[in-house]
């Protein structure tokens, strides 16, 4: 619930996806193309800095056939010891859900699949044994539902709220960095959901791509190249900074890469 402690973000465990040599064809809002290198080095950074932060990686194998499938966030949520596989909306995105389905569902008890609708995971905000789902274009009220019911049969809360216009994801500009702490961009501050129930630090207008940050641990993952983000984030918190560029031209943050538990 709003306001209670949580450890949502003590992981012990990621799972991450080679990337693709097809990233190029991802889809992006931008139109722009990733270099296959670029990620390569990005995504190498990426893995040592949540090795370092005290995560066991599973690393799963690439696929050609599927130009978003490094952003393993969207296709599956993990909740306790559940998996629960979602269904992204764009038609070259909702493969990866059954394949991933397949790879990961040795890991956990209990698997879910949202038969109904369209959610992902990038719109669906963890804190402790709440769930925040943003409607979105890619998420539709009738996927926030089904998720909802069932993460309701699983003991959690769940509030559904409305990404603002022209987010791609809730969360591509909000984060969990602290048991009760959101780091928002200006756009996502004015949301009364979150204004009510959670203490916000506010990122500036320019700074919005710092706002998908990655809080794992004791570390925080942020995204390089936002100064006031950096100035302001680093009197608390033990900040690391990686470059995103590469994959922000797809549209892509921090916590797309990896699904943590
Ligand atoms: C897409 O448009 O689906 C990908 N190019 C980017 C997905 C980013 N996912 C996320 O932030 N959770």
């Amino acid at each position: 619930m709003p306001g209670t402690p949580n450890m949502t973000y003590k992981f012990t465990k990621a799972i991450i996806r080679k990337p693709n040599k097809s990233i190029h064809k991802a889809l992006s809002s931008q139109h722009l193309n990733p270099s296959y290198e670029k990620i390569l080095d990005i995504h190498k950074n990426y893995i040592n800095y949540i090795e370092e932060s005290g995560l066991k990686i599973i690393l799963l194998d690439s696929l050609e056939d599927y130009p978003d499938s490094i952003f393993v966030e969207d296709p599956a949520l993990i909740y306790k010891n559940n998996i629960i596989i979602l269904n992204p909306s764009d038609l070259t995105r909702s493969g990866e859900a059954k394949i991933i389905n397949s790879e990961i569902n040795k890991y956990f008890e209990n698997v879910f699949v949202v038969k109904h609708g369209t959610i992902e995971g990038g719109d669906i905000l963890n804190i402790n044994n709440h769930f925040i789902i943003g409607l979105s274009n890619r998420t539709n009220k009738s996927g926030a539902e089904a998720l909802s019911n069932l993460l309701n049969s699983l003991g959690a809360t769940v509030e559904i709220c409305q990404t603002p216009k022209d987010i791609l994801h809730f969360k591509s500009e909000c984060s969990l960095i602290d048991d009760d702490v959101i780091l928002v961009s200006n756009r996502m501050a004015k949301l009364d959901y979150l204004k009510s129930n959670y203490k916000l630090i506010e990122l500036p207008i320019g700074e919005e791509g710092a706002a998908n940050s990655l809080r794992i641990n004791d570390k925080l993952l942020v995204p390089d190249g936002f100064i006031k983000a950096e100035e302001v984030l680093t009197r608390k918190y033990n900040i690391i900074k990686i470059n995103v560029n590469e994959i922000a031209k797809v549209d892509a943050g921090l916590s797309c890469m990896s699904l943590r538990w």
